[in-house]
């Protein structure tokens, strides 16, 4: 029975020691905190990687380090299971437990309890791949991750800088090479190739849509985008904005996927660009989130965010499926979160089956996984579509009876090749846009209309520990601090349409309070009274404290 290399680990564990007085947590998407506090816990995951590789016979692991919509000083690191899903829940613990283990000794004693808990075969290989996106502090932090895969043996192939949707396309590519489910060649090129060609295919024979505003968060999806134009050529024009990766402090400032639903504003820096009824989109830092937006005719800014994705493509691809004739065998449902809006979901749940799910892909994406096909978004752009395997294969196998039946049927089978089935991926999903857009002859106006959103305000309250804060019901109801809810719940019954909640965020030292209403004030005035009652809650708290 092959054991711990013991000497490796004590070695380079002891060039990465943990901060005294910091607490790190796995939470909605890895851990994530400032940059400079996280060489101990980069090193840490390196081991954790190559050991979750060898619990799974030498899969390849992805390992991402970005902090996505967080701004520049922070950093993070998620890890990446073999199909290019979110790593699984047990070992997220197992990560959290290494990460704050004190001391070397008791890192290495924490690390023989899990190969012990989990059953690891430490004589397997390990085999990893990793990726970083454009922040400053990436550099290092690579490098102490990598220390972490030498540590432990792990073959490492290094992806460079790109997207997380791109890091998490190659771990599956990389699974499934030379098998009946080949995801793709495993490279970024194999990326922009399969989804530049299905989007060419989808398109085809339509006219040409104008060309499309992209804001790129000043982040690494600018890169990305920058190849998959080269690769859409003239089938879609892409206008590139905030693509100063290198600028200190610009990544996620003032532009981005999350400013634009945070502050439901244009980003002041295409306030010169855009013209009344331009289609555009933000991407967030490392291109797994997106929203759409456009001006009217009286310049007022509209916003299509994760939502009215959602309800466009679900709609598009309901009604594909009934074209292809094959509406009583393919059921497509729908997964959102307690931020969805309220019309959203009453759009959606007219129509389609919707279910609710806590905040993070991982919740949506393993609910979206039950449908035959899974339409999944966050409110905050942060989404994708599932096909079941079964569905896949029903959709290259099917024999159509007509001509119209065959073309919605390549449809279909050309967006399984679109949509990135691994995890929300902004450039995949406004290519998927883009062709519903292009099929329904919409511009955003007429995407707008599909349903009115109700006014809805999101705001944030520094807090010291967010973990006081606890939910239930996919975090719609707080369980505590006690009393909390009854006083939120009080306040909502005093506003037509309303509905508040408050939970603490998974990637912020904040608690998140989501109010809305039927009218803007309203909806305004009962997210800043609930954050209020927030606050008000934790200065009676730090008062008990002190007393
Ligand atoms: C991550 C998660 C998303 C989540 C977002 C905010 O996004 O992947 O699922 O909605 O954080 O989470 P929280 O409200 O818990 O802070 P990203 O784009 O930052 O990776």
């Amino acid at each position: 029975m092959a054991e711990l290399p013991l000497e490796a680990l004590q070695n380079l564990a002891d060039l990465h020691p943990k901060p005294t007085n910091l607490h790190f947590q796995y939470g909605t998407a890895g851990f994530r905190t400032l940059g400079n506090t996280m060489d101990s816990v980069m090193f840490r995951v390196g081991v954790l990687a190559g050991l979750r590789s060898k619990k799974l016979d030498g899969k390849t692991i992805g390992v991402m380090v970005t902090a996505s919509h967080n701004l520049e000083p922070d950093n993070g690191v998620k890890l990446v299971d073999p199909r290019g899903e979110m790593l699984e829940a047990a070992w997220e613990v197992h990560a959290t437990t290494l990460a704050n283990a004190p001391t070397t000794a008791a890192f290495i004693d924490a690390l023989s309890t899990v190969v012990k808990n989990a059953k690891i075969d430490l004589s397997k290989p390990a085999r990893v791949v990793y990726a970083r996106d454009t922040r400053p502090s990436g550099p290092a932090l690579v490098a102490a991750l990598e220390d972490g895969f030498k540590a432990i043996g792990a073959s490492a192939r290094d992806a460079g800088v790109t997207t997380t949707p791109v890091l998490h396309y190659l771990v599956r590519a990389i699974n499934t090479k030379g098998t009946k489910n080949e995801y793709g060649d495993d490279s970024e090129e194999g990326y922009m190739q399969k989804l530049s060609s299905a989007f060419k295919k989808l398109v085809a024979g339509k006219a040409a849509t104008p060309p499309l505003v992209i804001d790129c968060a000043n982040g690494v999806g600018a890169q990305a985008a920058v190849k998959l134009s080269e690769y859409l050529g003239d089938s879609l024009k892409l206008i590139l904005h905030n693509t100063a990766t290198t600028t200190p402090g610009a990544l996620n400032n003032a532009c981005g996927a999350d400013f634009v639903k945070t502050s439901q504003k244009l980003p002041p820096s295409l306030a010169s660009v855009l013209n009344p009824g331009q289609r555009a989109c933000s991407l967030d830092g490392d291109a797994d989130r997106l929203m759409y937006f456009h001006l009217d005719d009286r310049g007022l800014f509209h916003m299509l965010d994760g939502d009215k994705i959602a309800a466009l493509v679900a709609a598009f691809i309901v009604e594909l499926v009934k074209a292809a004739g094959l509406e009583e065998e393919i059921h497509v449902g729908v997964v959102q979160t307690a931020y969805a809006n309220g019309a959203s979901t009453k759009y959606l749940s007219e129509r389609l089956p919707v279910t609710c799910v806590p905040t993070g892909v991982k919740h949506l994406h393993h609910a979206a996984e039950r449908y035959d096909i899974g339409v999944y978004f966050e409110a905050n752009g942060h989404g994708t579509v599932l096909f079941s395997p079964e569905t896949t294969e029903k959709l290259n196998t099917h024999q159509p009876s007509t001509p119209a039946q065959s073309t919605a049927l390549g449809h279909l089978v050309n967006l399984t090749q679109l949509i990135n089935q691994t995890v929300g991926d902004a450039l995949s999903d406004m290519l998927l846009v883009e062709v519903v857009l292009t099929h329904k002859s919409y511009s955003g106006i007429e995407w707008d209309s599909l349903y009115h959103d109700l006014p809805n305000r999101l705001v944030k309250v520094v807090v010291a520990n967010r973990n006081v804060f606890k939910t239930e019901d996919a975090e719609r109801r707080l369980v505590s601090p006690p009393g909390l809810q009854q006083k939120i719940d009080e306040l909502v019954r005093r506003y037509e349409s309303g509905r508040a909640f408050v939970r603490p965020s998974g990637t912020e030292d904040v608690v998140r309070v989501y109010a809305e209403a039927t009218t803007r004030t309203q909806a305004d005035d009962l997210a800043f009274r609930v954050g209020g009652l927030v606050y008000d809650e934790l200065v009676s708290r730090a008062f008990n404290l002190a007393c």
